[in-house]
C-alpha cells in the first residue's frame, strides 16, 4: 500500500458516501409518478443529475473531513507542513473534467430535448387557451370545447397553446414537460399520457392576483371513455331551445348575409318585428306575415315578393337545404327538428 493508502481508502469513502447520497437525493427531491412518453427521458435525467451531485458533493466532503480528521496535528508535534507551490497535474484535471462533463451535460440536454418535442406520427391537434384566471380546450376535429382537459391514454397529442393576454405556462406535473404561453404566437406542446388517471393542470407562470386558481381538471382515460366524451360534450341542436337553434339557424343558413335584425334594410327586409307584421307585396296586396307566409316565403320566395324587393333575390334552394339539415339532425341525433318551425320561434322574439 503505502503511497497509495489514502487515495484508495478516499475513492471507497467517495463512492460509499455518494450511493448514500443518491438515495437521499432521490427520496429529498420527490417527484409526482411520471405519467407520460416524455417523462422517461426526462426522469432519466434527474437520475444523471443526482449521480452527478451525489458524486462530487462525496468527492468534495470526504476528502475535507479525510484530511481533517487524519491530518490533524497530534499532540506535542510543532512542525511545519510541507510548503507547496501548486501542482499543474491535478489544476489540468480539474479544469479539464469539469469542462467536459458540463459540455456534457448540455449535449444531453440538446439531444433530450429535442427527442421530448419531436414531431410524433399520428398526432391529435388540442388548442389550449389560457387567460386571466381560466383555461379552455377545443377538440377542433370534434368541434368540442370543454373546461376540462380530456386526453385518450397513449395517444400521441400536440396541444397548439394560446394565451389571451399574459404569459402563461402549462405545467402538468406528472407529465414533466412545460411550455410558456405567449400572447400573439401559438405555442406548441407535445404529450403522449401513459397512465389513465385525474392530473392538475397549473399554470406556471405569474400572471395576475388569480394565478395561483389558474388550474384546471386533467383527465387521461381510456379510448373508449374518450370517444364517450366527444359525443357528450358535442353542440346538440336538440339541447337547444327552439328560438336559440332558430337563431343558430338564421346564422348557419346565412339568413343573415340579407336580412338584418335591427332594422336595416339590406339585400332582403329587416327580420326586426317581421312576425305578424303587414307586408306589402310587389302587387299592392297586403298580408300578414303569419306561420304560413313566413314558411311559403322561405321554400318558395318568388311566390310573393315583398314591395321594394326584386324576384330570386333571396335564393330559391332554402327548401332543400333546409330538408339536408334536418336530415342531418335526424341521423347525428335522432331527433326531428322543423327548422322553419325553430326559425319562425326566433323571429317571433324579434317584436322591435
Ligand atoms: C341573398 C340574400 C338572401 C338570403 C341569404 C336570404 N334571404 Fe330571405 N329574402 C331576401 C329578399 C331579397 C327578400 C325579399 C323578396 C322576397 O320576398 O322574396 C327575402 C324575403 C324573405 C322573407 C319574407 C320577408 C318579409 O318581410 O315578408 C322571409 C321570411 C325570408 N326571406 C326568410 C329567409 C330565411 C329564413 C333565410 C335563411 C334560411 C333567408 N331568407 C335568406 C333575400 C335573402
Ligand atoms: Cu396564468
Amino acid at each position: 500500500m503505502g503511497k497509495l493508502k489514502h487515495p484508495i481508502i478516499v475513492g471507497v469513502l467517495t463512492l460509499i458516501s455518494a450511493t448514500g447520497l443518491y438515495f437521499l437525493f432521490d427520496w429529498m427531491f420527490t417527484r409526482p409518478k411520471a405519467a407520460s412518453a416524455q417523462a422517461a427521458p426526462i426522469e432519466d435525467l434527474f437520475q444523471a443529475h443526482f449521480i452527478m451531485m451525489a458524486l462530487l458533493f462525496a468527492l468534495i466532503m470526504v476528502i475535507m473531513l479525510y484530511a481533517v480528521v487524519v491530518f490533524r496535528r497530534r499532540p506535542g508535534d510543532d512542525s511545519d507542513g510541507p510548503h507547496i507551490h501548486g501542482n499543474t497535474g491535478l489544476e489540468i484535471a480539474w479544469t479539464i473534467i469539469p469542462t467536459i462533463v458540463v459540455i456534457g451535460f448540455g449535449v444531453y440536454g440538446l439531444v433530450l430535448f429535442r427527442e421530448v418535442t419531436a414531431e410524433q406520427t399520428d398526432e391529435m391537434v388540442v388548442e389550449v387557451v389560457g387567460r386571466q384566471w381560466s383555461w379552455s380546450f377545443e377538440y377542433p376535429d370534434a368541434e368540442v370545447s370543454s373546461a376540462r382537459l380530456v386526453l385518450p391514454v397513449d395517444q400521441p397529442i400536440l396541444l397548439e397553446m394560446y394565451s389571451e393576454d399574459v404569459l402563461h405556462s402549462f405545467w402538468v406535473p406528472e407529465f414533466r414537460v412545460k411550455q410558456d404561453l405567449v400572447p400573439g404566437s401559438m405555442m406548441p406542446l407535445r404529450i403522449t399520457p401513459t397512465e389513465i388517471g385525474s392530473y392538475r393542470l397549473r399554470c406556471a407562470e405569474i400572471c395576475g392576483t388569480g394565478h395561483s386558481d389558474m388550474l384546471a381538471d386533467v383527465e387521461v382515460v381510456s379510448r373508449a371513455d374518450f370517444e364517450q366524451f366527444l359525443i357528450d360534450s358535442a353542440f346538440r341542436y336538440s339541447d337547444l331551445t327552439p328560438e336559440e337553434r332558430g337563431e343558430q339557424f338564421y346564422v348557419e343558413l346565412t339568413c343573415n348575409g340579407c336580412h338584418s335584425l335591427d332594422g336595416t334594410v339590406g339585400a332582403g327586409p329587416s327580420w326586426q318585428g317581421i312576425y305578424l307584421r303587414e307586408e306589402v307585396l310587389n302587387d299592392g296586396s297586403v298580408v300578414i306575415a303569419d306561420d304560413d307566409y313566413l314558411r311559403r316565403s322561405i321554400i318558395n320566395p318568388n311566390e310573393q315578393i315583398v314591395q321594394g324587393f326584386n324576384e330570386g333575390a333571396m335564393p330559391q334552394n332554402f327548401g332543400e337545404r333546409i330538408a339536408t339539415v334536418e336530415a342531418e339532425i335526424l341521423a347525428n341525433e335522432g331527433v326531428e327538428i322543423d327548422v322553419i318551425a325553430d326559425l319562425i320561434a326566433f323571429m317571433q322574439t324579434l317584436d322591435q
